[in-house]
């Protein structure tokens, strides 16, 4: 995850890429940026270009985006990019519509007709990303795209909340048994209502049962922040962050356990193979409710 900017930009055309500001601008529009930390620069475009890059430090929360810089070319979701005519598994750009940036994601272009934005991974990698940490952390987002990851809950909330989306989990243990399972719709709320987990019905072709279903409605909880419904501390219970009722059928955040288990803080999916199974593979990803991959090959 790369780091944004501390800037302030009027003009025609702005957006953040690579910790730069990089800006664009119609026929002879001057636009100045600012930047605390460096320097203040105007550039005048004479065509819809990128006119320059200035390279500031700092925090991706003060970054803003001016009229429509940039995104007009740009993609809302990995079903879009896949629509393209990109069809290769890997790490694209997209741009949400409420997002004041565009930002990197992980697609899924093969899992049953593919189109999938990848907003979780796990998997067996070394050294492993650590899942239990705090509530900023989880907004932001950490680890590899190329690897293991949490997206964050904040660029989840501007995904989830553009389109109606069906949510897919693909699950893998350690003698390489595959299951997923699906939900008819998935959304999480803003920050101020705790990233709450909106679901829709489980979908009954999924090849494991149904363990998310308890955690319909409930807040987001981290180690630092408990919205649970527990007079416990679930994230500590469990080593994770995760909509925890009171407390959970499923731990796909928790520790990499590698297999079985006693202390059910691991990637568990209990209506597969119980809470003291920690599994070697989840993916969580969402795809529009409209998407027909079948109707594309026409
Ligand atoms: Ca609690």
């Amino acid at each position: 995850m790369s780091p944004c900017t501390i800037c302030t930009c009027t003009g025609n055309g702005f957006r953040c890429e690579d910790n730069q500001c990089e800006i664009t601008a119609e026929n002879n529009v001057t636009i100045t940026t600012t930047s605390p930390l460096t320097s203040t620069s105007t550039v005048t475009a004479t065509s819809t270009t990128i006119l320059a890059r200035v390279p500031v430090d700092g925090d991706e929360s003060t970054c803003h985006r001016t009229t429509n810089g940039g995104r007009d070319d740009s993609y809302l979701d990995c079903s879009e990019i896949f629509i393209a005519g990109k069809k290769t598994t890997g790490i694209y750009e997209i741009w949400p519509r409420t997002s004041s940036r565009p930002f990197k994601v992980l697609c899924d272009m093969d899992t049953d007709g593919g189109g999938w934005t990848v907003f979780q991974k796990r998997g067996d990698y070394i050294p492993q990303t650590n899942f239990f940490t705090t509530w900023a952390s989880y907004k932001r987002g950490f680890g590899d795209l190329q690897r293991d990851f949490w997206l964050g809950n904040e660029k989840i909330y501007y995904l989830s909340n553009q389109d109606e989306y069906r949510l897919r989990i693909d699950l893998e243990d350690f003698q390489d048994q595959k299951r997923f399972v699906e939900y008819e719709w998935f959304f999480i709320t803003g920050e101020s209502m705790k990233y709450t987990l909106n679901l829709g019905r489980f979908i009954h072709t999924s090849s494991a049962g149904d363990s998310l279903s308890y955690n319909r409605g409930m807040r987001f909880t981290t180690k630092d922040q408990d919205n649970d419904a527990s007079t416990s501390q679930c994230a500590e219970n469990y080593k994770s962050g995760w909509w925890y009722a009171g407390c959970t059928l499923t731990n796909l955040n928790g520790l990499y356990l590698r297999g079985n288990d006693s202390t059910a803080t691991g990637i568990f999916w209990n209506n597969w193979l119980g809470a003291k199974y920690s599994l070697k593979v989840s993916e969580m990803k969402i795809r529009p409710i409209s998407f027909n991959s079948e109707m594309l090959s026409y």
